[in-house]
């Protein structure tokens, strides 16, 4: 018998555990179809704002070694132009992950209503942006302010609610136990690691904003010991997310405790075959180890 690969994250269940992660060809209905079409059992919107952004100049994307290194600056249409998004998404029967990111508590609680209104299946809130002063990590290096968002939105939204923690923090358990104490029905760990390149020519930072986050393989240890960390001490799922690239990494992040995994510089580097790669890869590991379920190895590691 096939070993069962479904995963359920608060109530959103899904059928393979490999999912979009947010900023990636998440800007329209369409690109996230694309994504779903590969294999991707769920797929997270770009950053959706209460208005829209332009994000920073450009260059806003580098590739050093390991890895990515952006600073898009939470480019995006706002809530107002992304619902039709979500909307067509829903038509198309897609489960949509809304990420979402405000300046203040409120704002986050009319996104969400409004991303929920329009059909999207959770929403994944973005208190890590390591790159955008007054938004993202500053407010998710705060466990208060943290589950303050976590509640508010938990209060007024029926649909599970993620919270997408930064590794920019001195302890993030602190900080995901802030996000379960409000209600977040799941934890993703993790977001881009505050990095920087510079032109040795020119001497110019490479990034127009300068510093920006570093994603891809160079962090997929830190994203390991955060999934871990995070797994020992909080009882809600975790879903796991930095560099991701193979299924053997898939495997590693669900040992270490993830629900299920989130890829986006995989994608970027190596197309949207990665689903169904990664989900075959995992199905025959489970076989060769003669596990019937995806389930059994979450968290198994915590063992040893
Ligand atoms: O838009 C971005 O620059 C960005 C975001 Br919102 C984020 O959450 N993480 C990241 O690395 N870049």
């Amino acid at each position: 018998m096939q070993p069962d690969l479904s995963v359920n994250i608060g109530s959103l269940n899904l059928d393979n555990p490999t999912i979009l992660a947010a900023g990636i060809l998440g800007l329209s209905a369409s690109s996230l179809k694309r994504a779903v079409e590969s294999g991707a059992a769920a797929v997270s919107t770009k950053s959706i704002g209460i208005e829209p952004r332009a994000g920073y100049i450009n260059p806003t994307i580098a590739e050093v070694d390991c890895g990515l290194l952006n600073a898009m600056g939470l480019p995006n249409p706002g809530v107002d132009i992304y619902v039709k998004e979500i909307r067509l998404a829903k038509e198309w029967k897609i489960k949509t992950i809304a990420s979402i990111f405000g300046a203040s508590t409120m704002e986050f609680i009319r996104i969400a209503k409004m991303v929920e209104e329009a059909g999207a299946d959770a929403i994944e809130l973005n208190v890590s942006c390591p790159h955008v002063v007054a938004m993202g990590m500053q407010i998710g290096q705060d466990p208060k302010l943290v589950e303050e968002i976590s509640h508010a939105v938990k209060s007024e939204v029926h649909i599970p609610v993620f919270t997408k923690l930064s590794p920019n923090v001195s302890d993030i358990v602190e900080i995901a136990n802030a996000a379960a104490k409000g209600g977040s029905d799941a934890i993703t760990a993790v977001n881009t690691v505050r990095a920087m390149a510079i032109d040795i020519e020119t001497g110019y930072p490479v990034l127009a904003n300068k510093i920006g986050g570093l994603s891809g393989p160079a962090i997929k240890p830190i994203a390991i010991r955060c999934v871990y960390e995070i797994a020992r001490s909080v009882k809600i799922p975790v879903i796991g997310c930095g560099g991701i690239m193979t299924w053997e990494d898939a495997v590693e992040f669900v040992l270490a405790g993830a629900t299920a995994v989130q890829l986006g510089t995989a994608v970027a580097y190596r197309g949207l075959n990665v689903f169904k790669e990664i989900t075959s890869g995992i199905e025959k590991y489970l076989e060769r180890k003669g596990f019937g379920s995806l389930k059994e190895i979450v968290g198994l590691s915590h063992r040893y």
